[in-house]
Parts: structure tokens; sequence; C-alpha cells
């Protein structure tokens, strides 16, 4: 007979990094046929271990089983971490500029894409604030999707949903997520992408996703990584094709698109979520969803028939916008290309749970969303006597108000630094808590007792509980030593 004790700390995925300022800002280019997530992975880490962080991630893939051959990484690395960081495999630049965006060509065009994404980001594009007085995508959040797909409301914990199910790829927006940027091209000739707009899309997507980096900082710790897919051949004109009347017209293309990239499945969410999942796994996120854009460079007024712009479905699985995000000329007038990063930003909140703000949207309503279930109270509509704050959820400005964040999982009730859904304690058999009494763990909360050791998600009053945070160390109480990389008993902690 012999006694275990363990003491186990969660290692929070929102804790990891501190942010950098901006002049540590910096593009890694990695390239080789050897390359695996796993070099990506060792740049990530190493940038967050001397206080930088990885923003955007775009591996570039050859050949059609999407073999990764290089990979772009825009982010902030610290100038004494530059050495580190260019003495990893496969690391060949490491720059501070803008550089030719023709001189990683030989990786293809999402290579060409990533570097004038980062030109555009290093030379301060996306600081254009909204025109006033463009309306708001119409009626742009739908869902969330119940009961077919799994996505149904639940209270219990369950065993199960421990881990992100294959039906929860986007619950909170902490974290790694995977962006499947899909940009079909029709077999007609009525709309014909370019190289140099798809660009342009790349851009302005990946500077609206680095204004939600930084606004959720080293708590958030959000890294995107985007699988690129430029041309995807469908036999319909997406842009002709009324989008949400009746909701889920728009499965006649994007089911098209999905089947023609490998994805089935019974409906055109069934095929998206396939392929949120598949990207999740080949990239080690803890999200995914996609994002298909339309072009919509020849259309009179750049919507959809139905007067659609842009729209995503509540927790997933996709969004859509045009290449125009309305016509800047149409009357109404849109936002246009040139302002597609606060629209985008905007789509992404609703991505993960958030609802609108302004008036006559179907989710400006005085009830609670997101996996916290947080009260919409900044709804021009609920305001009970107060000002409405900025925020993007009221007309795409790039601010948040405390509700949106709080919706989209941004909240910290014991302020410790910890957002909600990750401050988490794992449990074990006869588990008591204790608080640390050896660094670096002094003061936070453990768990000491022997068996096997499991998160407890936070509890969502909506969604069905679900944690992201992994059990990465141990300390053993009878024999005190060095913190030990906890082994996990059956090969993974997940
Ligand atoms: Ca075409
Ligand atoms: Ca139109
Ligand atoms: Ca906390
Ligand atoms: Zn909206």
């Amino acid at each position: 007979m012999f006694r275990i004790i363990l003491t186990a700390v969660v290692i929070a995925a929102g804790a990891a990094a501190l942010s950098a300022p901006p002049p540590f800002a910096a593009l890694v280019v990695m390239e080789s046929q050897e390359l695996s997530m796993s070099n990506i992975e060792l740049v990530i880490e190493t940038a967050s271990a001397g206080g930088g962080h990885i923003c955007h991630v775009t591996p570039a893939h050859f050949g059609p089983d999407r073999k990764i051959v290089g990979c772009l990484m825009i982010g902030t690395i610290l100038p004494e971490q530059e050495p580190a960081i260019r003495a990893l495999p496969f690391v060949t630049r490491l720059e501070r500029g803008p550089i030719d965006p023709y001189s990683v060509q030989d990786m293809g065009i999402v290579a060409v894409f990533a570097a004038e994404a980062w030109n555009f980001i290093i030379t301060g594009g996306g600081e254009e604030p909204p025109e006033p007085g463009i309306e708001m995508p119409l009626n742009d959040a739908l869902g969330p999707l119940n009961g077919g797909l799994g996505k149904s409301v639940s209270n219990s914990p369950s065993p199960a949903a421990m881990t992100p199910t294959q039906n929860q790829t986007s619950e909170f927006m902490i974290g790694r997520v995977a962006v499947g940027l899909v940009m079909p091209e029709s077999n007609g000739t009525l709309e014909n992408w370019t190289s140099a707009r798809q660009s342009k899309v790349v851009s302005r997507v990946q500077s609206g996703a680095g204004w939600w980096v930084q606004q959720g900082g080293t708590a958030a710790n959000l890294t995107f990584v985007y699988d690129i897919r430029y041309s995807v051949s469908t036999q319909y004109e997406p842009i002709t094709i009324s989008a949400n009347v009746p909701v889920g017209n728009d499965g006649i293309w994007i089911g098209d698109v999905l089947s023609n990239m490998g994805y089935t499945g019974a409906s055109h969410y069934a095929q998206a979520l396939a392929y949120d999942n598949a990207i999740r796994s080949q990239y080690g996120t803890n999200w995914a969803f996609a994002l298909f854009v339309a072009d919509s460079n020849n259309d009179a007024d750049g919507r959809f028939p139905d007067g659609a712009t842009a729209y995503a479905y509540l927790h997933g699985p996709y969004m859509v916008m045009t290449y125009d995000n309305g016509k800047t000329t149409a009357n109404p007038p849109g936002w246009g290309i040139d302002r597609m990063h606060l629209v985008f930003a905007h789509e992404l909140a609703h991505t993960f749970g958030a609802a609108d703000e302004y008036s006559g949207a179907p989710t400006c309503n005085c009830t609670n969303y997101g996996y916290l279930g947080v009260y919409n109270g900044n709804c021009i509509n609920c305001l009970g006597g107060s000002q409405q704050a900025t925020c993007s959820m009221v007309d795409c400005s790039q601010a948040l108000c405390s509700f949106t964040k709080g919706q989209v999982g941004w909240r910290d009730s014991d302020t410790d630094g910890i957002l909600d859904p990750v401050d988490t304690i794992p449990s074990v058999v006869s588990a008591s808590l204790v608080y640390g009494t050896v660094p670096p763990f002094y003061g936070q909360p453990q768990i000491q007792g022997s068996g096997v050791v499991m998160d407890n998600p936070w509890p969502s009053p909506t969604r069905t509980p679900v944690t992201i945070n992994v059990v990465r160390a141990i300390y053993s109480v009878d024999n005190p030593g060095p913190w030990q990389m906890a082994v996990p008993s059956d090969g993974a902690f997940d």
C-alpha cells in the first residue's frame, strides 16, 4: 500500500504571454518541405517566453494534399528574443519593416498575400474609422443553431464536453483560432477574382482580427491561424443568390464550395462544421470558423439579392461577407473593401456569441448572450436611461463595451487577470483545495489528492460547459522538489 499525493495546477490558456509595444512588431518567415506544426508551435512559444506574442499565422501549402511548405507569422518579438527565434529550425527571415511580397512567392500566392498583409499592417493600414451614417449589415446575426447540429442548450456538464466537441467550434474568444478564409470562384464570368483583390481581403481580415488580439491582450492570448482557400471553384455565382431569405438559402453555393473542397455532410451546416474541425485539428487550435467571401466587384450594390452584405451564425460554424460589404457608391451606401476590417471585427463578435446593439437588429434584445450568458445591456433598447457606449456592436466602431466583452467570454469575476472561462480548477479523486506555497505558484489555487486529474469547465448558464485548459504541471507534496511536468496516464492532456 502506498500513497500518492499530487498537486496540480491549471496553466490557463489565457495567461501565457506578455504583450509588447508595437515597435517590436516582427514578421517571421519559415520555409521547408519538412515544416510541421510543431516547428511553427516552437516559434509561437519562443516568442511568448520572451515576452512577445504571435498574432497571425499563415501557413503556405503545396499540392493537392496541402502539405505545409512555409509559414509567415506576424506578431511582436522583443529584441533580446530575436537570436533565439532566428536559431529555430526552418526560420529563414525575421523582418521589422515592409518586404518585397514577391520575395516569398516560391511558397505560393498565399505567402504573397500574407507578406502583403504584413506590409499593410506595419505601415498603419486598417486605421479607417467607420464613416458616419453607413447602415449596419441587415439581420446579420443568425442562430445559434440548435438541435440538428447537437448545439443544443444544456445546463448539465457532461464528461464528453470537458474539452470542445465537434459542435463547439467558437464558444468564447480566448486562445487559438483557426480561420478558414474561403474565396469561391464561379465557373461563370459575372465575377472573377484577381489576386490583387484577394490579397486585399486577406489584409483586411488580418487587420480586423489583429484588432481583437490587441483588445484581448495577455488575458485572451489570441492567435489566429489562417487556412486560405483562394478561388475554390463553384458552379454558382454566389452574389446572385439570396443569402438568408429563406434562412439557409446560402447553402446552395456554400454546400457546393465545401463539397468541392472535400467536406461532406447532411447539410451545408454539417459540411462547414466538418471543415472547421478539420482545420482545428490540422493547426492544433482551440476554435475554428469559416469565412466565405463572395466576390461582388461587378455587382451593382455589392449585396446579395436579399440585401445581405455580411452575417454570421452565433457560435459558428461560419460567416459570410461580400467583397464590397455593400458598394460605397450605392444607395444606401455600404462599407466598401476599405472598411472590411471593421465589418469583419463585428461579425467575429457574433461568431463568438455576442449580440447586436443597434436598433432593429433581431439580437438587439434585453436578454443574455454568449458562453457566460451576459446581459445585452448596451443594446439601444436596453440602456435603462444610460448613454449607449461606443462599441463595434453598435456601428462597427473599433471599440468594445463591457457587455460585448462579457458575451465573448472576457469577464474576470475575481480580477486575478484570468478570464472566467479559463479560470478553472482541476479536480482529482479525494481532492481538496489548497493554495500554492512554492514558487512559481504562490497563492494560486491548487488541488491536492490522488487519482485522475481533470479540469472542470467554468459553468455556462446557456451553453454546454467546456474548457480549453490542460493540466500541465504537478507537484509532489510527499517528495518536495521542482515542479514536474505532469504525465498523463492515458497518453495526452485533453
Ligand atoms: Ca467567375
Ligand atoms: Ca446585388
Ligand atoms: Ca479570474
Ligand atoms: Zn451584427
